[in-house]
């Protein structure tokens, strides 16, 4: 059965807490429990860590090599500052898609890019917390027909 590893980036920890007209009023934990759910019916397992540290981030990425089979990916703000989480997903060359909770192109010009778009398989962004659903099928659709 297919592993997948998600990363939650800084700040993620306070979802539904503040901010909830940009980012809604669903909780990481909630995000968690309908990946789990969405897992199963799936048929993989999900193991899912948040950090606000781009370095844990980075170790849990070198560790999923030999772990996990992809990875699905919320960066947060280093989405738009981190060559370091670029240069991780390049170096372990596991499937991985990005998603974010808000439309990045309709905010502010600096959320505009993402670091890490080129190297994965694909981004998903603007769908509240449905993005990680949809991320985690389009992640196991590839893996399904790439095994
Ligand atoms: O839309 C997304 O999923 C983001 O990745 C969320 C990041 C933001 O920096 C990206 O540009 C887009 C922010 C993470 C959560 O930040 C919060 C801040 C305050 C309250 C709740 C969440």
């Amino acid at each position: 059965m297919s592993s997948i590893l998600v990363l939650h980036g800084p700040n993620l920890n306070l979802l539904g807490q503040r901010e909830p007209e940009v980012y809604g009023f669903t909780n990481l934990e909630d995000i968690n429990s309908l990946l789990e759910e969405e897992a199963k019916k799936l048929s993989v397992v999900i193991v899912a860590l948040q950090s606000n540290h781009e370095g844990v981030l980075v170790d849990a990425i070198h560790a999923a090599r030999n772990e996990h089979q992809g990875i699905l990916i919320n960066a947060g703000a280093y989405t738009h500052t981190s060559v370091a989480l670029r240069d991780a997903l390049t170096a372990v060359m596991l499937p991985t898609v990005e998603v974010h909770i808000s439309n990045i192109y309709q905010r502010e010009t600096f959320r505009h890019h993402s670091y890490i778009a080129p190297v994965v398989l694909g981004q998903i962004s603007g769908f509240g917390a449905e993005s990680y659903r949809l991320g985690l099928q389009a992640l196991v659709n590839y893996l399904s027909k790439s095994s």
